[in-house]
């Protein structure tokens, strides 16, 4: 394979998959009597851990598409399986990847209504944090949320905004709305804050962090803000952007002028921790 993608994270990383096996569009086998008993056994931890959090935590939508994937802890899902019940409820198909993938190559798959899901599993020393999404990240922190009808569409949506985006500054703007929602969202809801976000979901750190500490700003989603500011990849963040709805992610970027919003890609971005006049604080009942 000699297209090796460039991992969209600021700092170059070894990508440890075998893209080696992949086809063009990065799919691979799941091979899924390779996993040792130990991955099965890692599987377990992360899952049964991160299960007695989300009833405080997570949002009902993601609840819900949790139990319709019909995947436990037992053992780690059969990506197919998975697929399959994807299909019926919003058209998603789960596709295996070696690893991160080509922005071009992701985005496309995104648009055609594919989510790739990484084959492998973590170490044991990796349980609470790593840089590259791995199976569990991707299948526990993404898939629950694409089984709902509306959140699926914004999904799409992205891809195919991605397709459309030229050039690296409106990628990164793309990037910094991955990040800010599908990664890092959180949804107000009758019981307080919830998170809806994949690399929210998939960590029992920030699970708590993002919805209970007082240290970083909860501020009202806005489409625009979210487009100029950067992030931090490798720290809790220190800004959680909060949806009315999850409705409102899908209804924000349909309505948007995404000609007018590109050409402000090389204006200057806001920094992880801006605080901005126009920001609306979202309050929360902090803990610590
Ligand atoms: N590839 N497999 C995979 N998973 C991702 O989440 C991913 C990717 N490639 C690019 C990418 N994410 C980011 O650049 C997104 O912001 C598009
Ligand atoms: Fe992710």
């Amino acid at each position: 394979m000699s297209r090796l993608p460039v991992a969209p994270t600021q700092s170059p990383v070894q990508l440890r998959g075998d893209y080696a096996q992949a086809a063009p569009d990065f799919r691979v086998a799941q091979n899924y009597d390779n996993y040792t008993a130990d991955e099965q056994a890692i599987w377990r931890t992360l899952y049964e851990r991160q299960l007695g959090l989300l009833g405080e935590h997570a949002a009902p939508e993601f609840l819900a598409g949790l139990r319709l994937l019909g995947a436990d802890a037992g053992r780690i899902p059969v990506l197919a399986e998975a697929s399959e019940r994807l299909k019926r409820l919003t058209g998603f198909e789960v596709i295996g990847v070696p690893g991160l993938i080509p922005e071009a190559d992701f985005f496309a798959h995104l648009a055609e209504r594919r989510f790739p899901v990484t084959v492998w599993m973590r170490r044991r020393d990796e349980l609470d944090y790593l840089v590259e999404p791995d199976l569990f990240h991707d299948f526990f922190g993404h898939l629950p949320m694409l089984a709902h009808t509306v959140f699926a569409n914004f999904i799409q949506a992205y891809g195919a905004l991605g397709e459309r985006a030229q050039g690296p500054a409106q990628l990164k703007m793309l990037a910094r709305l991955y990040w800010y929602t599908v990664e890092f969202g959180l949804v107000a809801t009758s019981r307080g804050l919830r998170a809806y976000g994949a690399g929210i979901l998939s960590s029992s750190g920030e699970t708590v962090y993002a919805t209970r500490a007082s240290g970083p700003a909860r501020i009202g989603f806005d489409l625009q803000r979210v487009l100029r500011t950067n992030y931090l990849i490798d720290a809790y963040q220190k800004t959680y952007f909060v949806l009315d709805d999850i409705e409102q992610l899908f209804d924000s970027v349909l309505e948007a002028d995404f000609d007018a919003l590109f050409a402000q890609a090389d204006l200057p971005a806001y920094e992880p921790d801006a605080r901005l006049p126009i920001d609306q604080p979202v309050a929360s009942t902090s803990t610590f």
